[in-house]
């Protein structure tokens, strides 16, 4: 028997497009919660010092850089700012960004002598034609600008990278409970969202190296029209993936923060197989309804959310 199988062009045009339409990106109406301030790892000072901004009818881009420095100024941390652990020379230097709600962008890496690197990111913004600035010329670039110049070697950190040397092991184990680098992500009073993202990088990195922290779209992105992501762990897997812009385009797609995450993670065990089980990367983000997730390879870390709710550090979900 021969079945024969005839549209009618009405039938077909129809058919046609709601085929196209299904393939829309939802948009779905956005429901304002109230202003959130997000960070990575146990950071309850600088969500909350950020929140205060946000509450206060402050912008997100200020919120964010204020919650930043507060980590910077803190020498107890160890890979940010002031009492960072230096590269193997015995030198700190610092990476750091900041976008804000109209896609501007500022960056300094390989910043030395200067304690609030995410202020000086802000200033290449705002005060240069550029995006990024490196080394003596981002120092340079900070002074003119009127930031003191310190020494950001702490006893402490001197002392562990002294102990250091006696062995000069350098494997990039990336101390899963131990981290501190900052990224924060924001939605203030208006619905507008900013970022930012500050370290000292890895502990006993070569003399130079550059991580994720300071690169826009690996180490933090923001679209105020869809939402924002920040990272932190092994920067050159996170770099590899463009791990935070990934996140915000899945987003964009339709999938929740922790969704997205979660599929940013995937990419980079799938890339990366059995060496994933060695290395830390965490990512958290935060949508235009304020909706936040996060989610790391392995167990140890966590979000920090301070809103209208109060602030809290939750243990983030993780691959292993
Ligand atoms: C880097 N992502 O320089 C940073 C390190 C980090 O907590 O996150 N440390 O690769």
């Amino acid at each position: 028997m021969k079945i024969s199988i005839s549209f009618h062009p009405i039938v077909f045009g129809l058919t046609l497009l709601a085929i196209l339409f299904s393939c829309q990106p939802k948009i779905e109406e956005v429901t304002f919660k109230g202003p959130i301030a997000i960070g990575t790892w146990n950071v309850p000072e600088a969500t909350s010092e950020a929140y205060k901004v946000l509450s206060t009818g402050g912008t997100a881009i200020d919120a964010v850089e204020v919650g930043c420095r507060l980590e910077e100024a803190n020498e107890q941390g160890q890979s940010v700012g002031k009492g960072g652990l230096p590269d193997r020379e015995g030198q700190v230097t610092l990476d750091a960004c900041i976008m804000d709600s109209h896609g501007n962008s500022g960056a300094v890496v390989y910043l030395k002598d200067i304690v609030h690197a995410v202020s000086v990111a802000r200033k290449v913004m705002e005060e240069t034609p550029h995006v990024m600035l490196a080394g003596d010329g981002a120092k340079q670039f900070a002074i003119e600008q009127g930031f003191p110049v310190e020494n950001l070697l702490t006893e402490k950190s001197k002392a562990d990278w002294e102990k250091w040397k006696e062995t000069s092991s350098y494997k990039p184990v990336i101390n899963i409970e131990n981290h501190d680098t900052i990224g924060m992500l924001a939605m203030d009073e208006n619905g507008n969202l900013s970022g930012a993202c500050t370290t000292s990088g890895l502990a006993y990195k070569m003399a130079g190296r550059v991580g994720d922290s300071p690169i826009i779209g690996a180490g933090l992105y923001v679209d105020n029209a869809v939402g924002a992501a920040t990272a932190t762990g092994l920067g050159e897997e996170i770099v590899k993936n463009v791990g935070s812009f990934l996140i915000v385009e899945l987003m964009r797609q339709g999938k929740s923060p922790q969704e997205a995450c979660e599929i940013a993670v995937q990419r980079i065990v799938d890339r990366t197989g059995d060496k994933a089980k060695d290395f830390q990367v965490g990512f958290i983000a935060l949508n235009k309804k304020g909706e936040y997730g996060s989610f790391a390879i392995h167990k140890g870390f966590s979000i920090t959310k301070h809103d209208v709710g109060g602030n809290a550090n939750i243990p983030s979900p993780s691959y292993y």
